[in-house]
């Protein structure tokens, strides 16, 4: 039966990957995949991880099988991290899930079983994976305008024109945070007016929040995940802790599912359990537990936020170091985007045959969307990448 198999298409951020292990170049810049690096490349084990992971080797006893929906003390602190007092805690059901790609499938699963026929809106761009696992699971897709090109911001009016469009029994996908993969963020008032038009058409929203802590700060970066849960009768988050905690092969996220009292919870829960049980039964445990470990001890907490601290004013001072030599060398501020945008990424808003050209001539690997992985520059590389946008012509 194997015969019918048809080759399925490739991830371009990971093929990617793939292309520049293999170019042979010492001066090679990696702008690709989402993954934090310092200033030497390396992605190290944070130091809470590490502590963790020590604390549970000593105390671990067991185990044993934990719940379908994982342990509930994952849960706790999890949504006290993403929901802080935003919602009372009985109107959240919640379900670890295989990182956050396990909960944005989860979600959309969920969102099938309630109304198969719903539409699910997203950002253009969004994540690649949202659509494909959209497309895989056959859930209509409507793609809301979001990137301006001219600006490198968000087009807002546009926006709001294509959400109007939306219906009670439609979703709305969001990044809580650090959108991925432009960079482009709403501010407040602009949270607010996508509020309003959430509660005037009744469609819901879905928010995916892959890095809390990389934009504003671990507070910042939930305030509008939590405006949007305490304004609308209900709401899923998505949430991964790959990116702030580091973790990413453990596979550790989790899903939310808000309502707006506790008498819909037992239900939510008894779905996102049954969900669970059909994919994979339990969710993987060694990530949630470095997690609720670090969370639940006041010391590691502390000492986690520092570094967390440490990673996202790294990001931001290669922000402003990229836009400053690019404004020196334009002799324009034509790429101060590139210092308001916030997160890992940012979209130069170029084309494919330039994000080429930079690979091949130059070896800089962007995504051919040209998104750029901020975190793959160092001081030494971004006079690097900026002559070379420059003397590319972009
Ligand atoms: N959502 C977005 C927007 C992402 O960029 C990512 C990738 O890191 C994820 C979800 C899920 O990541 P993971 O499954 O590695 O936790
Ligand atoms: O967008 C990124 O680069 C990250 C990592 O299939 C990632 O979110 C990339 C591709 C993929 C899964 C995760």
């Amino acid at each position: 039966m194997f015969e019918t198999l048809k080759p399925q298409p490739a991830d371009k951020i990971l093929a990617l990957v793939q292309m520049y292990r293999e170019d042979p170049r010492d001066t090679k810049v990696d702008l690709g995949v989402g993954v934090y690096k310092d200033a030497t490349g390396l992605t190290p084990v944070m130091r809470a991880v590490k502590a963790a992971e020590q604390k549970i080797w000593e105390s671990q006893d067991t185990k044993v099988y934990t719940g379908l929906a994982g342990d509930p003390a994952f849960s706790d602190v999890m949504v006290d991290l993403v929901l802080g007092d935003a919602v009372a805690r009985g109107n959240v059901a919640a379900a670890a899930t295989p990182g956050g790609t396990g909960a944005v499938r989860q979600a959309f699963e969920l969102i099938q079983m309630a109304n198969p026929d719903a539409r699910v809106f997203v950002s253009n761009p969004t994540w690649p994976n949202h659509v494909a696992i959209l497309g895989y699971l056959g859930i209509e897709t409507v793609s809301y305008r979001y990137f301006d090109s001219e600006t490198r911001g968000v087009d807002f009016d546009g926006l709001i024109e294509d959400l109007k469009t939306a219906k009670k029994g439609d979703v709305v996908l969001l990044h809580g945070c650090c959108h991925n993969p432009t960079g482009a963020n709403l501010n407040s008032a602009e949270w607010d007016e996508v509020i309003k038009v959430l509660l005037e058409t009744g469609a819901t929203p879905m928010i995916d929040i892959a890095y809390q802590g990389f934009g504003d700060g671990l507070q910042e970066d939930a305030t509008a995940t939590r405006k949007v849960a305490a304004a609308v009768p209900e709401c899923l988050i998505a949430a991964s802790c790959s990116k702030n905690f580091g973790i990413y092969r453990e596979r550790t996220g989790i899903l939310m599912a808000i309502s707006a009292d506790d008498s819909a919870t037992g239900l939510n829960q008894g779905t996102l359990s049954y969900l669970n049980r059909q994919n994979f039964s339990f969710p993987p445990d060694h990530g949630a537990r470095i997690v609720t470990t670090i969370l639940s001890d006041a010391d590691l907490r502390a000492d986690w936020q520092v570094e967390l601290e440490e990673v996202r004013k790294s990001m931001l001072g290669l922000r402003s170091q990229l836009a400053e030599e690019l404004q020196r060398l334009s002799g324009s501020d034509r790429f101060g985007f590139l210092a308001q945008h916030r997160g890992m990424f940012s979209r130069l808003g170029t084309t494919p045959e330039m994000v080429e050209k930079l690979r091949v001539e130059h070896g800089i690997y962007m995504v051919g969307d040209s998104r750029m992985n901020i975190a793959g520059l160092n001081a030494q590389t971004v006079p690097v990448l900026a002559k070379a946008i420059i003397d590319s012509g972009i």
